[in-house]
């Protein structure tokens, strides 16, 4: 996934409700029901963990360092879905072990490679990637009205694209794929031998946009879904940033696209996190 900066998650805390209702009128699921769907967990149980497990996220200056406001966003994340939240004041490993001291039960953290939540008592520890792939599926189903035997795209074979594809196939949806690694190819079509019937690979992009009606961006392009090159009736999960649409199209066809910065991702990790 490309490094977020501050610019792309700067008010998204304040803006929460505004992005829940937007997110209920294109799927007729909430965050909250999202994030349990693709965590196969049921809201009660959900809503009795909020009342009871502490989240704390420790800003790691590791690398590139702290990003503006991410901290402070995954916090918002997780109090909106009614978890206690608090951001260590200390970083890296003074702030892992002033969280665990305050009673944390639950530390998200990420450093320039991985972004995970912690469930320290089940010694669980849940991918960003994983999640937001199982997380934007999950809203999919909401937008397309159901997934099974319908063809979905998915571009880009990562750990994002790689987890939606193995969670659209548990789903019963009929999976294409592309990525331009020939060894992601080879791996993915490996992992599912008796799934080959519902897994197809794809090796044009132009051509394939034209042709799925379901699309996945999990890839890191910017800007290469037109108004000329995808599906009349494109429906699109677009994770994270860059987004795959241009500027121009998105404005125009955001109610027929899932797309955020964070939001699906962590409140998906928060769900996995304390799974039943
Ligand atoms: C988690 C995001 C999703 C997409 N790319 C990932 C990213 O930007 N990773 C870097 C996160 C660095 C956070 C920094 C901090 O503020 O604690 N170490």
């Amino acid at each position: 996934m490309t490094r977020l900066t501050e610019k792309d998650i700067k008010g998204l805390t304040y803006e929460l409700k505004l992005y829940d209702a937007d997110l209920y009128r294109k799927t007729g699921m909430t965050l909250l029901q999202i994030a349990c769907t693709a965590a196969g967990l049921s809201i009660d149980y959900f809503l009795q963990q909020s009342a009871s497990k502490k989240v704390a996220v420790v800003p790691i200056t590791v690398g590139q360092g702290i990003i503006g406001s991410f901290a402070s966003s995954i916090q918002g994340v997780t109090n909106y879905l009614g978890f206690e939240t608090f951001v260590t004041e200390e970083t890296d490993v003074t702030g892992i072990a002033k969280g665990v001291i305050n009673g944390a039960d639950i530390l998200f953290m990420a450093d320039d490679n991985k972004f995970i939540a912690v469930n320290l008592e089940k010694k669980l520890i849940i991918d960003n990637g994983k999640a937001t792939g199982r997380g934007f599926v999950a809203a999919m189903q909401g937008l397309a009205n159901g997934l099974k035997n319908k063809e979905v795209l998915v571009i880009g074979a990562g750990q994002v694209g790689s987890e939606a594809i193995s969670y659209l196939l548990s789903i019963g949806a009929k999976v294409a794929f592309l990525d331009s690694d020939p060894m992601k190819t080879k791996a993915l079509i490996e992992q599912y031998p008796d799934k080959l019937s519902s897994l197809k690979i794809e090796s044009n992009l132009n051509q394939a946009l034209l042709n799925y009606k379901y699309i996945v961006d999990a890839c890191p392009l910017a800007a290469f879904m037109t108004q000329d090159n995808l599906h009349p009736e494109a429906k699109v999960a677009a994770p994270g940033v860059p987004l795959g649409l241009t500027a121009d199209l998105y404005s125009t066809y955001q109610h027929n696209v899932i797309h955020d910065p964070l939001q699906i991702g962590v409140a998906t990790m928060l769900a996995m996190a304390v799974c039943q």
